[in-house]
């Protein structure tokens, strides 16, 4: 009988499940060409770990892996109900909370790699993690697309690991009780990013859609929410897209270099985040996004001989 080890946790309420052992065997190689394996070959191992009866919709994977440096903490592949992820900075602190907390990492700081590059992360200690992500830009401002039912909807596209395109105002309040409609909003709006061709500038599929509202609480400086590929909102303020919002602003010149932006989620939990020109771009920024991240139980996946759904049911 097959098994897979986990450790799940949550980041400002948005999951994610580490798998210790028992995924697929990829080889050796750089991170995207063990995805390209896990992808290709693989795929049913993303779908029986995140997938229901053993996940849900919203949970996050992220398959621990050796790293091709030897001195990186760790590599990492983060996948969805639907696919995979480039960066995941929810999924990042939980990965550096998990390992530290199967006793592999100390305060301090370690790099992590992803397909999509090298992250830093600095354990500060009880779950508290800055991860300094990867490089992060604002591809273009004021596109407009024609959503259905709703008119020209104005938003930027801009990468933070991920692909983003970012609204600056719904139609709805961003509260918890208004998550359907949002959600709804949010996807007619990829839909629509899809049908117009909008993509990132090699032709990337904008995957995450994120709207923004001020803020419930004195302490931050914006709300948002964020639809995920799979048509899951985050629970939290989403560290890639965080980052994808310091590039806007930091291509505004709204937010200056070092300057902390609290960014609050749906559910009200926050981000501190920051950013540092790379190598003094005025276009290209250096996210730090900060969290923390709890431990909420380690089990054992179980594939029984006979279980009609040992890949997890479809989303
Ligand atoms: O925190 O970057 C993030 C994230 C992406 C998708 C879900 N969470």
């Amino acid at each position: 009988m097959r098994s897979i080890r986990v450790i799940d946790s949550h980041t400002a309420g948005e999951p994610t499940r580490v798998v210790i052992s028992g995924g697929p065997k990829l080889g050796r190689g750089t991170l995207p060409e063990r995805l390209e394996r896990l992808a290709t070959r693989h795929d049913s191992f993303r779908s029986t770990v995140v997938n229901e009866p053993r996940g849900s919709d919203v949970m996050v994977g992220a398959l621990l892996l050796k790293p091709a440096d030897p001195s990186c903490a760790a590599g990492v592949i983060f996948f969805n109900n639907v696919g995979y992820l480039g960066m995941c900075g929810h999924g990042a602190i939980g990965v550096v909370a998990t390992l530290a907390h199967l006793g592999r990492i100390q305060p301090g700081e370690h790099r992590i790699e992803t397909p999509v590059g090298e992250v830093r992360a600095t354990l500060h200690g009880a779950g508290r993690v800055t991860v300094e992500n990867v490089t992060s830009f604002r591809h273009r401002k004021g596109v407009i697309v024609e959503v259905p039912s709703f008119g020209p909807v104005s938003g930027e596209i801009a990468w933070g690991g991920n692909w983003f395109f970012l609204v600056e105002q719904a139609p709805f309040d961003l509260t918890l009780a208004n998550r359907g409609a949002l959600t709804d909003y949010a996807w007619v709006i990829r839909c629509a990013l899809r049908r117009h061709g909008v993509t990132g500038p090699a032709g990337q599929e904008i995957d995450h859609v994120e709207l923004f509202a001020p803020a419930s609480s004195p302490q931050a400086d914006s709300r948002n929410f964020v639809l995920c590929p799979g048509k899951a909102y985050d629970r939290s303020p989403c560290g890639t897209g965080t980052s994808a919002k310091l590039a806007c602003l930091a291509a505004d010149g709204k937010l200056a270099p070092g300057q902390t932006w609290r960014q609050q989620g749906i559910l009200g939990t926050f981000f501190e985040a920051s950013y540092r020109l790379r190598n003094g771009s005025s276009r290209e920024v250096i996210p730090s996004i900060t969290g923390s991240a709890f431990i909420t139980s380690e089990s054992r996946l179980i594939l029984q001989p006979g279980d009609p759904f040992p890949a997890g049911i479809p989303s």
